[in-house]
């Protein structure tokens, strides 16, 4: 049978179960990767489901989020999670060495493996074929443990490039096309695989862009197959011994198609304060623009950078508007810095920033009120960049660029009919991982403390799902709200990230200041809500923290992929209406019951019954679980789930007991396999 790319790697992946569309597959994880917003609450659970050496093939902890470091709160994290990775064999890269989805695909990423990572963007990694897919911190933990991961067989979009970009347009506008055709909520269970006579003329970094902020869609991930210009990249990176040539076989088809001429696109921007919100450059062009951030998980390569450099040089940015550069990793810094363009971009004005996340999760640089920020990040979420009502626009380096020289949103082919020269990237980067440390050897490990600052608590216990739940509805919100509502971005709030009890403070502060307070007055309850819920990151504080304040269900519309299997990891229940116009019959403070709820999920019902107290009106709500989400929030989680029914769930807990007695570490040293 001819397969299309994703579906052959899933095959190759499937662990005890068969292909079945519209069904959940489990799958045999090579590499995961955590980040430090998430990874210490991953690394904690991880600690309640395995005490020994984690049995992924390859395991990385990044430090790129929270590196403001406003007080002890963030180096306590950072010194927790180096000695976790120390004891239980994670490769820790160190803060400052680089932005995670960057320095994986750098450094690590290979074709045809699995990655599954506690980030929503680790979709990055699709740039070289890899399948590439985020999830909550719990998932990851318990898929660290040895437990495969579980997706629902996702639907195969294939899109067809044709031709190749023009001068001026770049690959974020190819994201930013598919973001302005299907929104925000247009690839929910989607894998999007690129083909087609355009696929050569993209490089790594260009797909990097594209595959980034497929998770923008909602999507599961997206993929590229591995050529030649992967093999280039690889070389580049002095692994070229791991390429494979990769790719759909011939006559394989597509569940949906896209068709995208890329000689056709034009500069694309999206509006506040949704990535869905794309329009033409041309359609804004003349906005007036406070600030101009270019960089961060995406937009971050050398190439990104060359072009606003290119574009500045000679030039001063305007006296009112400020210009921030992120450099995706320490190896794009080194590459700036023995080119001209890091001095271009320096004397035309720029703050260069350190290679993290930075402005992209409001870790400062937050804009002026009322102003007008232009990013070429991945998110404009109301909010997100640390300013209340901000204004938040996304587009292209080459749109940034324009944008920052003009001080107004400037379609960049407005400079001129072809792009400057950009100064050529050096041949030989310092492709080496001394940044990136190595965990000792097992009977080392075995000796290390892991260093556990004040602020790092135990994430909320978790109980069986009572017979039947019943509780006040604590707030009604619309459609796509996103994890940054529930667990809000920005230095003072992630530095909650280990303290849950504490971060449950800040849930909704944005829409309504009062939720966490009236959550604990009133003993917990549900939230309803319209489409898309929990839209955005991965983050699974966003789940955590409702759970610490009580929260039992959540009704909604629909939801979002991530967010919903971490609600269902905490064990608060997701459900969704029946009939989508039911979700106006919710008054905030008013009591609903779900009797039976327990048994119902028991008989493995699809549709389960709610009461409204107060007016006696019932409804029917769709419980659409797999056999293993219905175990998992009958245990109370995720958590409960794994360390009381391992036999039951037929889930094999990995090797990680093996490594203490001794096993040498699974993990290859990759600096070394790369050379
Ligand atoms: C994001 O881009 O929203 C983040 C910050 O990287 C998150 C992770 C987090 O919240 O820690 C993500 O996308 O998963």
């Amino acid at each position: 049978m001819a397969d299309n790319l994703a579906t052959k790697i899933l095959k190759e992946h499937l662990v005890g179960s068969a292909w079945a569309p519209g069904e959940e597959i489990a799958l045999r994880v090579d590499q995961a990767l955590l980040q430090d917003a998430t990874g210490t609450m991953a690394a904690l659970q991880y600690l309640e489901v395995g005490d020994g050496r984690v049995s992924v093939p390859l395991a990385v902890q990044y430090i790129d989020h929270n590196t403001i470091q406003l007080d002890f709160k963030n180096p306590d994290d950072h010194q927790f999670l180096q000695g976790f990775c120390a004891r239980h064999g994670l490769y820790y890269s160190r803060p400052g060495n680089g932005i995670s989805h960057y320095v994986h695909v750098e450094r690590f990423a290979r074709p045809g493996q699995l990655l599954v990572g506690a980030d929503s963007h680790t979709t990055t990694s699709g740039a070289v074929a890899t399948i590439a897919i985020g999830a909550g911190g719990l998932e990851v933990a318990v898929a660290l443990a040895g437990v495969p991961f579980e997706i629902q067989t996702p639907t195969i979009v294939g899109v067809e490039l044709r031709g190749r970009l023009r001068p001026w347009v770049q690959a974020k506008d190819v994201i930013l096309e598919l973001l302005r055709r299907r929104g925000v909520r247009g690839g929910l269970g989607r894998i999007f695989e690129f083909y087609g006579e355009g696929v050569a003329t993209l490089n790594v970094t260009q797909r990097a862009t594209i595959c980034n902020m497929i998770a923008e869609l909602g999507a599961t991930t997206g993929l590229f197959p591995s050529d030649e210009r992967t093999r280039e990249w690889l070389r580049y990176q002095r692994r070229e011994q791991q390429w494979v040539a990769l790719g759909a076989d011939p006559g394989a088809t597509y569940d949906e198609v896209e068709v995208v001429e890329l000689d056709q696109l034009e500069p694309l921007i999206a509006r506040p304060s949704s990535p869905g919100n794309v329009v033409p450059v041309r359609e804004v062009a003349g906005i007036k623009v406070a600030q101009v951030c270019v960089g961060s998980s995406v937009n971050s390569g050398f190439e990104d950078l060359a072009i606003v450099a290119a574009v500045l040089r000679g030039q001063t940015i305007p006296p009112d508007l400020v210009l921030t550069v992120t450099p995706g990793s320490r190896q794009i810094l080194d590459t700036l810095a023995r080119t001209s363009v890091y001095r271009d971009l320096l004397l035309a004005g720029a703050r260069m920033l350190e290679p993290t996340c930075g402005p992209c999760v409001g870790m400062g640089m937050a804009p002026p009120s009322g102003a007008v920020s232009v990013r070429t990040m991945n998110r404009n979420f109301p909010g997100r960049s640390g300013t209340i009502n901000d204004r938040v626009y996304l587009c292209s380096p080459a749109t940034a660029a324009a944008t920052a020289l003009r001080g107004a949103i400037t379609d960049p082919r407005e400079l001129g009919e072809l792009e400057p020269e950009l100064a050529p990237a050096p041949a030989n980067p310092e492709a080496d991982d001394r940044h990136i440390l190595a965990p000792p050897p097992p009977r080392v490990a075995a000796t290390i403390q892991i260093p556990r600052g004040p602020n790092i608590q135990p994430p909320p216990p978790q109980a069986p799902l009572p017979a039947s739940l019943s509780g006040r509805v604590l707030i009604v919100v619309g459609d796509d709200i996103s994890t940054g509502d529930l667990s809000p971005d920005g230095a003072e709030v992630m530095a909650f990230r280990s303290n849950v009890p504490l971060m449950a403070r800040f849930v909704f502060r944005r829409l309504d200041p009062e939720f966490s307070a009236r959550a604990r007055e009133w003993g917990g309850g549900f939230i309803v809500a319209g489409q898309n819920y929990g839209q955005g990151s991965s983050r699974e504080h966003a789940a955590l923290a409702p759970k610490h304040l009580g929260v039992r269900a959540v009704i909604a519309q629909s939801f979002a992929r991530i967010h919903r299997r971490n609600l269902i990891a905490q064990g608060i229940v997701p459900l969704s209406f029946a009939a989508e116009a039911d979700c106006a019959l919710a008054c905030p403070g008013d009591t609903w019951e779900l009797p039976g709820l327990r048994a119902a999920l028991e008989r493995g019902d699809r549709e389960v019954r709610a009461r409204i107290k107060e007016s006696g009106r019932e409804l029917t709500l769709l419980a659409n679980f797999s056999p293993r989400e219905r175990q998992v929030l009958l245990a109370g989680g995720l958590l409960a789930c794994v360390r009381t029914s391992r036999q039951s769930m037929s889930i094999t807990l990995g090797q990680s007991g093996a490594a203490d007695q001794g096993s040498p570490v699974t993990n290859p040293v990759p600096q070394e396999v790369a050379r």
